[in-house]
């Protein structure tokens, strides 16, 4: 794979143009970030599927379409079904040589967004996962059904006012606590899983690159801040990325063969979650002093997965 430089922001942001700036998407949307970095992280040929949501539908608009790379849009939970047949077709044709190897790689990856990553195409993913087959699957996290008006899904946080789940006088909204998706992909034996966020834009780079020249199935979970559901400013997507990460909220981490576990990112000041929450308007409900509790509980939560984390870097196991 050729690597490129990611040293240099400037010259990292605008490495490659396979993803034009034209499309219909929110602004400030943090999908089109993470796409950007990983189409600026490789030059290597990408065939890549997209499960519907706002990724796809904002920017594949008959006649029109903002990807300069192979894509294929199927149902909204069967993207990893599509990529492995793509996948298993180049590799068959180069083995019986009907296909000449091109001078750079072929890689193939999938975007899928909570909904459908962690409900609705779950078993399509772990399928795919569990046959082998070599490509990337990156979930673009936004913690709800975006795209259809906010609904709640697996992903959703305690805490969080959604269409499906809205705070009111009788809720403090999501009463679920979030899957762990991370440990879930893990427990498959992907040779490489990891949590990664578009602030972090360095480890992000890398964790894709890693991801591209890993051969099997990767898994890579992304934080994607969304102004329209989280409610906050379209100007302050990396500003929220930012708090997500110093709050642990969102761990920087991966976990290699299914064991190996590395945190990628410390934060020199973990922040209170109060300060994440405070910033969106999903959370406001959760400051009126009948709801300190639940507060009180994310906090808890975050602790003890924190320690977690550490404990089995530490370990090893
Ligand atoms: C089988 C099926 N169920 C439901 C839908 C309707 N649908 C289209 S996009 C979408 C929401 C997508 O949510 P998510 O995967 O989290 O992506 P986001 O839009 O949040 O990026 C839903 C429910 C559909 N197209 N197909
Ligand atoms: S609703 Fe959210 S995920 Fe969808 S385009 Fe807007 S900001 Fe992005
Ligand atoms: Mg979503």
């Amino acid at each position: 794979m050729s690597i490129k430089n990611i040293k240099n922001l400037k010259e990292f942001s605008t490495a490659n143009e396979r993803f034009e700036g034209s499309h219909l998407m929110c602004p400030g949307c943090a999908h089109t970030m993470i796409v950007r970095e990983l189409m600026n992280a490789t030059d290597d040929n990408l065939v890549i599927s997209c499960n519907t949501g706002c990724l796809e539908v904002g920017t594949a608009v008959y006649p029109f379409t903002s990807w300069d790379t192979s894509w294929i849009h199927v149902g909204f939970e069967n993207a990893p079904s599509a990529i492995s047949g793509a996948e298993a077709m180049y590799k068959t044709r180069l083995r019986k040589g009907s296909l000449k190897a091109p001078k750079d790689p072929v890689k193939f990856v999938t975007f899928g967004g909570d909904g459908s990553t962690y409900d609705i195409g779950f078993q399509w993913l772990s399928g795919a996962v569990e046959r082998g087959h070599d490509f990337t699957y990156i979930c673009l996290d936004n913690e709800n059904y975006a795209n259809t008006g906010g609904q709640r899904s697996s992903s959703t946080p305690i805490g969080a006012s959604t269409s499906t789940s809205p705070a009111g006088r009788v809720s403090y909204g999501e009463k679920n606590k979030k899957k762990d998706i991370v440990a879930i992909m893990a427990a498959h034996g992907a040779p490489y899983v990891a949590q990664l966020s578009p602030n972090k834009w360095k480890s992000m780079a890398k964790g894709f690159q890693k991801a591209l020249e890993t051969e099997g199935p990767c898994f890579i979970n992304t934080v994607s801040p969304c102004t329209t559901e989280w409610k906050f400013a379209p100007k302050d997507t990396i500003h929220l990325a930012d708090l997500a990460t110093d709050s642990l909220m969102f761990p920087l981490y991966e976990i290699i063969d299914g064991h190996e576990l590395n945190i990628l990112y410390r934060p020199k000041n973990i922040i209170k979650v109060e300060d994440y929450l405070a910033a969106q308007g999903r959370y406001k409900h959760l400051f009126k002093p009948e709801n300190k509790h639940v507060i009180e509980q994310i906090q808890k939560d975050i602790d003890a997965k924190w320690e977690h984390l550490q404990r089995r870097e530490e370990a090893r196991i």
